[in-house]
């Protein structure tokens, strides 16, 4: 009887013991989590919200920069304009942040106020359009689209199409809606259009701003219309534009779409996030879209992760991005004697 007690005893002691041990090797990992974790503070200046395009950037940096992935973000819109950024990064280094990300307007102006975030030893973050500066080392590092490619592969695409429908180059009347001008996107495929037309002979009827926004698409686009009689290819420098182009059109009582040869009139464009371009790609409205990805908020968060780690990540990162089209014949495009695949929509 006694010997049962003192087993039973041995026995508790042993468990008491086991579970002494077990509960503080568990509760090591959750001490060192109590340590305070620093959260990383963020100035983000976006340029503004001019096009789906922006919406959907916009939304992926907020949730990539957000308090559950450790971060407090001060967010800044400047509603396209450009003083506002710059009163912006301002009130950033003002406000001592741990890094800056920049989504510029335009390329240029910005030169003043980098240098006064890199004397306060602010990183700086581009993303998505390029800034021009004098000194590199204004910034820390940029991530985006090859904008110049997006607009070659686009040129290309254009000339197989008509090869395949043996449509002579001088008989390719295009009009071209740019984008704000002065910004990456507008310089990069602009110039993708531009080298075309010099290669192939296309007669470029007329250019002009629509701003990335769908309502001044529509205005520039029934200008042309009003002027010229002959347009059968639209170039838009994005998805709102093609979509306030297509809309001035329709209402002038021409009908879009690849058949040129029968009076459609062909609209091509850049972008491929929003939901009625990408039904009308599939409808044949828009005969191909340069697909330009804007969700750089996780680009963003890992290039600050490296940073944090002491690394240094590379100064240009660039986004690989396809051409989407339901125009099945063509399936391939070739820029500087590199194919890139087409993808087919259905
Ligand atoms: O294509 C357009 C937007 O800079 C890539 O800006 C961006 C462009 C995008 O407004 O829709």
């Amino acid at each position: 009887m006694k010997k049962t007690a003192n087993m039973a005893t041995l026995l508790l002691l042993l468990v008491t013991f086991l579970v002494a041990c077990r509960s503080s090797a568990v509760s090591e990992p959750s001490d060192s989590s109590q340590v305070e974790k620093k959260t990383i503070t963020v100035g983000f200046s976006q340029l503004g919200a001019e096009s789906d395009w922006r919406g959907a950037n916009t939304e992926s940096m907020l949730s990539a920069l957000s308090s559950e992935n450790g971060y407090t973000l001060i967010y800044k819109n400047g509603q396209q304009k450009q003083a506002n950024q710059v009163t912006a990064l301002r009130m950033f280094i003002q406000q001592e942040v741990d890094y800056i990300v920049l989504a510029p307007e335009t390329e240029t102006g910005w030169d003043f106020v980098l240098r006064e975030a890199q004397e306060a030893k602010i990183p700086v973050i581009i993303v998505d359009r390029r800034v021009d500066v004098a000194d590199d080392s204004l910034y820390t590092c940029w991530v985006g689209s090859d904008f110049a490619l997006e607009g070659r592969k686009m040129a290309s695409w254009i000339n197989s199409y008509m090869m395949q429908k043996k449509v002579d180059g001088k008989d390719v009347h295009i009009v071209h809606i740019q984008g704000t001008e002065g910004s990456t996107a507008q310089i990069g495929r602009t110039k993708g259009l531009e080298e075309g037309v010099q290669m192939y002979g296309w007669d470029l009827v007329a250019q002009e701003s629509g701003d990335f926004t769908e309502v001044r698409g529509r205005e520039v686009m029934a200008s042309f219309l009003r002027e010229h009689d002959n347009i059968n290819v639209v170039y838009c420098e994005n998805d709102n534009m093609a979509i306030g182009a297509i809309e001035a059109i329709e209402a002038s009582g021409k009908k879009v779409g690849s058949d040129i040869a029968n009076g459609e009139i062909m609209v091509v464009s850049f972008d491929g996030i929003n939901e009625k371009a990408m039904n009308y790609l599939k409808e044949g409205k828009i005969s191909c879209i340069a697909e330009c990805n804007p969700l750089h908020g996780p680009r963003v968060q890992g290039l600050i992760e490296t940073l944090e780690r002491g690394e240094v990540p590379e100064k240009l990162n660039y986004v690989s991005e396809t051409l989407l089209s339901s125009v099945p014949e063509i399936k391939i495009v070739v820029v500087n004697s590199i194919g890139y695949d087409v993808e087919i929509v259905k």
